[in-house]
């Protein structure tokens, strides 16, 4: 961890509990029972930052290297900005169609961005890896995250329809997706753009908009 992020997260900490007493046991735990573990000093990706902390910084509570670009949280001075490392040369189109995107509206489910994709081809196809920008239309490049994403063990089977999900959630299909990013913060409105990227094809872009309005929580 370097000095000034070390610092950055000692202030946060620091001000965490003179101010709203987060950590101290007693009559203040009624509200912040409310907040579970962003209120409890837990850790729960065990990076050195406890979930309260990581709220403040704008990084993930469940990943230890929030933007994937190989720099951990505590130690990143710019965690949701990532680098686009990914590259193809590759001119053959990729044989898949995203049959569906979207944020927001999952019913029963905490608000994520999801994605259908459909393999056009015969043959099973593995999906490396993404790079995943959101921009606050608003903001533009002052309003901007990136992330990279090791999207190995996807595998789309020929000619079926593979949903996948960025939520966090241990389970196949399921990849991480910032909690404390723009898209639970920011009410201006939003564009998620996704470049998938499979060795031997070109990448594939994709990408949806979510409207202005109240950043989205729970369902
Ligand atoms: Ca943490
Ligand atoms: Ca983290
Ligand atoms: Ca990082």
């Amino acid at each position: 961890m370097n000095t000034r992020k070390t610092m950055t997260i000692l202030i946060i900490l620091t001000l965490m509990v003179s101010t709203t007493g987060l950590w101290a046991s007693g009559s203040k735990e009624t509200h912040a029972s409310q907040h579970s573990n962003a209120s409890s000093g837990v850790d729960s990706d065990q990076d050195g930052i406890p979930d309260a902390a990581e709220q403040l910084l704008g990084s993930n509570p469940y990943a230890a290297d929030t933007d994937g670009d190989g720099i951990a949280d505590a130690a990143d001075d710019a965690p949701v900005s990532a680098e686009n490392l990914f590259s193809s040369s590759s001119q053959i189109p990729m044989p898949l169609t995203v049959a569906d995107i979207r944020v927001e509206d999952n019913f029963k489910a905490d608000d994520h961005l999801e994605l259908t994709l459909k393999n056009t081809g015969s043959q099973d196809l593995s999906i490396d890896s993404g790079y995943l920008t959101i921009t606050d239309r608003k903001k533009g490049s002052t309003g901007k995250e990136s992330y990279m994403i090791d999207l190995s063990g996807l595998t789309v089977k020929g000619y079926r329809k593979q949903t996948i999900h960025f939520d966090n959630q241990a389970k196949s299909g399921h990849f991480p997706g910032n909690t404390n990013g723009l898209y639970r913060t920011a009410a201006d409105g939003l564009t998620f753009s996704l470049t998938l990227y499979s060795e031997g094809f070109a990448p594939l872009l994709t990408s949806v908009d979510k409207a202005p309005g109240t950043a989205e929580v729970a369902d």
